[in-house]
């Protein structure tokens, strides 16, 4: 069997997806759209293994637990499923903060799921393996397809109608830009998958946020169509701001949000009302704040946003592309 490289690059949600219809096929109460970033990156190398067990190995070491279980569990699901029998080390590494609330979940399952497509000829269509992804990771399945996504919620009971589809391709809007400023890389305090659960099952104001879901979702597949960055911007913005607000009352309450969040998020707001500059932020399950803007303004607010006191640095992204193998590297073991 050949070595197998694979690149996958995280998402970020612009409809954000939080919680799950079933948890055992990870299928969501909503759509949701995505943006890919260009910038991080999820490679992902499988060989045969050297002796009859499964090796796993992120960013060059053995994986802790928390990483581990649910790369092994995925594994073990894509094995049964295609009658799989030979033993792999999976390496994958991460150029940005591993579970950190940076989706590297998202990029870490599409990566995954290419590397088996290919390795073990399962010859999946790219709907296919996003749905193979999306037993890994929901998110996953929007960053098998890249560009700009949408992850249908499907009504099917059995998920055959869950999967992504890609929109518009890396190259639609080639001035827009997604600052990430990082306030913390520690892995977070929670995992979304318990996070969301927990916001289903306790949050008065979850019920709302579901009943917004098919018109943010018609209005973002119009602000991408037109390239309407206002629109896609106050869109993003309060479709997180309302996701927050769930966590925020459940029981107990989740915040993932630091102070540096606050203060990245008010001077967001100044800068677009006093500079009428258009930036809108979006905030997922961790401290970090990733901005929506144009490549003309980067610098002025990468200015201000340096500036911002426990901001440790920011990343400037473009759209990203679809999962691919990196082709250089495939070679004859
Ligand atoms: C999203 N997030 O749409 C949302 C917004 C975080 C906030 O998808 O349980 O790691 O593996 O399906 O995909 C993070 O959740 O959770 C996520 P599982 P996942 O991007």
């Amino acid at each position: 069997m050949n070595t197998i490289t694979t690149v996958a690059h995280p998402n970020i949600a612009l409809i954000k997806y939080w919680g799950k219809r079933d948890e055992q096929l990870h299928l969501p109460t909503r759509s949701s759209i995505s943006l890919t970033l260009e910038a991080f990156v999820t490679e992902t190398t499988i060989t045969p293994s050297s002796d009859e067990y499964d090796h796993i190995i992120v960013n060059n070491s053995q994986a802790p637990d928390r990483i581990a279980s649910p790369i092994t569990t995925f594994i073990n699901y894509c094995k049964n499923k295609y009658a799989l029998s030979t033993p792999i080390t999976i390496q994958t590494s991460n150029n940005f903060p591993t579970a950190a609330g940076l989706a590297s979940s998202a990029s870490g399952f599409a990566a995954l799921a290419a590397a088996l497509n290919v390795f073990f000829s399962l010859r999946l269509s790219p709907q296919e393996l996003s749905m193979l992804a999306r037993q890994g990771s929901g998110s996953a399945t929007r960053s098998v397809t890249g560009g700009f996504s949408m992850w249908h919620k499907g009504v099917l009971p059995d998920g055959s109608d869950s999967y992504a589809e890609q929109l518009f391709p890396q190259t639609h809007w080639p001035e827009l830009r997604v600052i990430i400023a990082i306030t913390q890389q520690d892995i977070k305090i929670q995992s979304s998958r318990h996070a969301m659960q927990q916001t289903i099952e306790t949050s008065p104001d979850y019920g709302a946020w579901i009943a917004t879901s098919e018109d943010r979702i018609a209005s973002m597949r119009n602000a991408l169509a037109t390239k309407d960055l206002p629109l896609l911007g106050e869109l993003a913005e309060q479709d997180s701001l309302d996701m927050h607000q769930t966590m925020h009352t459940s029981k107990p309450p989740i915040n993932f949000f630091v102070p540096a969040t606050y203060r990245v998020m008010r001077t967001i707001k100044e800068i677009r009302t006093k500079q009428a500059i258009p930036c809108y932020f979006t905030i997922d399950a961790g401290p970090n704040v990733k901005i929506l803007c144009l490549d003309e303004h980067v610098p002025t607010l990468l200015k201000t946003l340096n500036d911002i006191e426990g901001v440790l640095y920011c990343i400037t992204s473009t759209i990203g592309p679809a999962v691919h193998t990196k082709d250089k590297e495939i070679h004859s073991v």
